[in-house]
């Protein structure tokens, strides 16, 4: 892998996975600190790395840059166990992350978000979105309890995408307690990644 930037705000879980696999995988590259409650991702330097505004982001050394949280960890994955070569494998982890970016972090993170950093109470949350990140949460524990790992029989980049902000649930107001299945994934996720 060619030396990268990554450029990310660690109070983000999206920017965390993409720290989590690059030092599993034991790559060597440089964090720059961007604080989204600064709005520095709206800086006219950042909007020329990235035309979205949004961290993570990752840069390489000749030019090319790379968004998309989940995007990032299957490029840094590729040829590990974390992405393995299998078709139907790979398809199986991509429906996980379209899963994680469409029914999981705008219910849980944003509720994060909202009680966090703009100091809502657990009350305050809109209520259509906790009863979407409940249903994630209980998606995640029945299919959990089936299994150890999201795919197949190791930790892949499936686990780390829905680790980053299913660990943050209760900052968001959502209980893991009766999730037996969840709480455990979560120590076996955090022990893998030796967290
Ligand atoms: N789908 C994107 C979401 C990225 C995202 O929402 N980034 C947030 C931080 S978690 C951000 O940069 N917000 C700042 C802004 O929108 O100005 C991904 O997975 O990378």
């Amino acid at each position: 892998m060619d030396k990268f930037t990554v450029y990310g705000d660690l109070n983000s879980g999206n920017c965390l996975k993409v720290k989590y696999v690059a030092d599993y995988l034991g790559f060597t590259y440089d964090w720059v600190a961007v604080d989204i409650l600064k709005s520095e991702t709206q800086s006219e330097d950042f909007l020329r790395l990235n035309p979205a505004g949004q961290v993570p982001v990752i840069a390489f050394e000749d030019g090319r840059t790379l968004s998309q949280s989940n995007a990032i960890v299957q490029y840094l994955s590729e040829g590990t166990a974390l992405f393995p070569d299998d078709a139907f494998t790979r398809a199986e982890i991509n429906s996980c992350l379209f899963w994680e970016q469409y029914s999981h972090e705008p219910y849980i993170a944003v509720c994060r978000f909202h009680m966090v950093y703009l100091g809502k109470t657990a009350a305050e949350r809109e209520g259509w979105r906790v009863d979407k990140g409940e249903k994630a949460l209980d998606h995640m524990n029945r299919t959990l309890s089936q299994r150890d790992w999201f795919v197949g029989d190791s930790m892949t980049i499936a686990d780390i995408s829905l680790f980053a902000y299913t660990q943050f649930a209760t900052e968001g107001g959502f209980s893991l307690q009766n999730r037996t299945a969840v709480n455990d994934w979560i120590a076996r996720v955090g022990k893998e990644l030796k967290l």
